[in-house]
């Protein structure tokens, strides 16, 4: 489960990145920082079921704290993008297939407006945000375009002579970018494209394009640098109705990292924290105050609520715990509820074994739902939370 930071240069993605995984990765106030992209771990939370069962869990893949998991979720940060980078501007846009298994997408924004569509630093104000939006938006459409076009009319051509099934090819062709063939079909349905593929022009590769992205790639805005920006630029980026989060990405990576020192118990996405070590200096205390305004104000600092977001109402996850043995939550080592894995609502209980290992999931033979103790067959719909013995050969 991977989901991608994207957006223009300087907006603070690495600073998001380096805050959700706490990986020490390259921050300066000019475009361009990041050429090379940064692969790390985050989390979103689930309630453990520990606390539902009576005894203590021992996790393997996602710690717990307090009754609450955190389960592991891929971060990619990747260069800037700018306006045209599909025709070389920038760094270009070919550094998107980075972004190739990225189920959804974060869209970092400078909402304050002090960034220019270049990412170079201007007034507060001066930039309008939204057509950040626009753009990105559209450089990924030229990018998924891209793909689509290779060979197109070779493809096309053998498409209406042999008859093959349009959403097969697409799919084949797609293949690598975690896009499902519910997904095309699903964009195929959305676009009123001519009925002779070999008379698909560029324009309906790209309105093509633009509903796979639709499909399998949603995106969520991050109003990143809410902290130098007023309610009214949040309110203007509100208007494009889609869903926006306030987060001050900077807030939170300095109080994670006073978390790590022991200054301060901060559990991340609260709205609140507790100081532990009075004995600091002023200007760190004044910091100190100042997030805690801004988390009065914005209900917290947003980076994990953007996170949890992204993943669950985005792509409507659930939380499934794989485990050996049925009677005590083990795993072969006695671990009680080792792991915990992200799978979409609707998967079923041949997907969880197959997210396991392939080799679980090739040797199939039933499940156990270890709540209830009842065996369940490959067709199983799973749910939140449940906990899972698969029988395999
Ligand atoms: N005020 C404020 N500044 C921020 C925030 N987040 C990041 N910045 C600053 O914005 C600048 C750019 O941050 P980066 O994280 O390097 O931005 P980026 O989007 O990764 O930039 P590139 O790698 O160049 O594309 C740095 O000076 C950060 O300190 C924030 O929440 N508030
Ligand atoms: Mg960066």
């Amino acid at each position: 489960m991977e989901v991608g930071l994207v957006g223009k240069p300087n907006v603070g993605k690495s600073t998001f990145f380096s805050a959700a995984t706490m990986a020490e990765v390259d921050v300066a106030s000019y475009p361009f920082t990041t050429i090379d992209a940064n692969r790390g771990v985050g989390y979103v939370t689930h309630d453990c079921p520990h606390t539902s069962l009576g005894s203590e869990c021992d996790p393997n893949n996602s710690p717990c704290k307090n009754g609450t998991r955190m389960v592991p979720v891929q971060l990619i940060d990747v260069a800037g993008l700018v306006k045209d980078a599909h025709s070389g501007r920038g760094l270009g846009n070919q550094f998107l297939d980075d972004l190739r298994q990225a189920s959804s997408l974060i869209h970092i924004v400078d909402v304050s407006g002090s960034t220019d569509d270049e990412g170079n630093p201007c007034e507060p104000g001066e930039h309008d945000p939204r057509e950040d939006v626009k753009f990105l938006e559209e450089e990924i459409d030229h990018w998924l375009k891209g793909i689509f076009k290779k060979n197109w009319e070779k493809v096309s051509r053998k498409i209406e002579v042999s008859g093959g099934k349009l959403d097969k090819i697409l799919h084949d062709r797609l293949s690598g970018l975690g896009i499902s063939e519910t997904q095309i079909i699903s964009a195929l349905r959305d676009v009123d494209l001519p009925d002779e593929i070999t008379k698909w022009e560029d324009k309906d590769l790209f309105e093509l394009a633009q509903a796979v992205r639709k499909k399998s790639k949603p995106i969520i805005i991050a109003a990143n640098k809410m902290d130098i920006a007023t309610e009214e630029d949040l309110e203007s980026l509100r208007e494009l109705d889609q869903m926006v989060i306030p987060i001050s990405a900077e807030y939170e990576l300095a109080l994670r990292k006073a978390a790590e020192s022991n200054i301060v118990d901060y559990v991340p996405g609260d709205d609140d924290f507790k100081v532990l070590k009075e004995d600091i200096p002023q200007k760190q205390k004044d910091a100190l105050q100042k997030i805690r305004r801004f988390m009065k104000d914005n209900d917290g600092l947003g980076v994990q609520d953007t996170l949890e977001k992204a993943v669950y109402d985005m792509l409507d996850m659930i939380v499934v715990y794989p485990v050996e043995n049925e009677n005590d939550y083990t795993d072969k080592e006695g671990r009680v509820l080792p792991d915990a894995y992200l799978l979409k609502r609707g998967s079923t209980a041949e997907d969880l074994a197959y997210t396991v290992h392939t080799d679980i999931g090739e040797g199939f033979i039933r499940a156990i739902d270890a709540r209830t103790d009842r065996v369940i067959g490959r067709d199983h719909e799973l749910d939140d939370g449940d906990i899972i013995k698969i029988v395999s050969e």
